[in-house]
């Protein structure tokens, strides 16, 4: 059946898809320990490696709210933006020291934000300076092929450009995994990824002084 919406549809993503434009279409699996399958797949990232082609640039926002960020995992691209709102009455400082995406919001609280836009690709670990329990992760990404995985697990990443590309995929506790892929000219190319979470474990970090945290607050 074609209704206007859908042709208006098709031919949005016509024109969206370079000459020669494929998909990845698949699944991921994270297994804790014992090889128990994790339930938060949503908060994974999957993502294409190789192809040269610039990502929109796009912002994300990450809530400082009772103590915590939320939501904890996002991405942007090199040149975005991620603001980080403080909707608590006290004072958050937030920071990162992941190498060349370090920053410091230094202290605001309620109705101040922040801002920070990160210039190179990379997974940067976010933390407050104050409450060592916040930890967030943002993904910065120099192409605009990237996916969160819907609660199953399942995902697809279209407008690819045909080839052979990496495909990623990463999740708190498993860290990164990867595949080799084959892009077709047209149509999808099925994959599957699984996550290795078995040997997570919760370790503290240092505050953004590199010196232990001495709120007494716990991680
Ligand atoms: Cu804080």
């Amino acid at each position: 059946m074609s209704s206007p919406l859908t042709s208006v549809v098709v031919l949005s993503l016509a024109l969206a898809a370079p000459a020669g434009a494929g998909a990845l279409r698949g699944r991921i699996e994270v297994l804790d320990k014992g090889g128990k399958r994790a339930p938060d797949l949503a908060e994974a990232v999957v993502w294409v490696e190789g192809p040269r082609v610039k990502p929109q640039p796009s912002s994300a926002t990450v809530n400082m709210k009772g103590k915590a960020f939320v939501p904890r995992v996002v991405v942007v691209p090199v040149g975005g933006t991620v603001d980080f709102p403080n909707q608590d009455p006290i004072f958050h400082n937030v920071f990162s020291v992941s190498g060349e995406n370090r920053f410091d919001l230094d202290l605001y609280k309620k109705p101040r934000s922040g801002a920070w836009t990160p210039r190179h690709p990379g997974l940067v670990r976010v933390f407050c300076n104050i409450h060592p329990q916040m930890s967030a992760y943002v993904l910065v990404r120099d192409n605009p092929f990237w996916a969160r995985p819907a609660a199953d697990g399942s995902f697809e990443i279209a407008g690819l450009p045909a080839g052979k590309w990496v495909l990623k995929a990463w999740h708190e506790r498993s860290g990164e995994a990867q595949q080799p892929v084959t892009v077709p000219e047209e149509g999808a190319l099925e994959v599957s990824l699984v996550l290795d979470a078995s040997k997570w474990k919760r370790a503290p970090h240092k505050n953004k002084f590199g010196k232990d945290y001495e709120s007494g607050e716990r991680y």
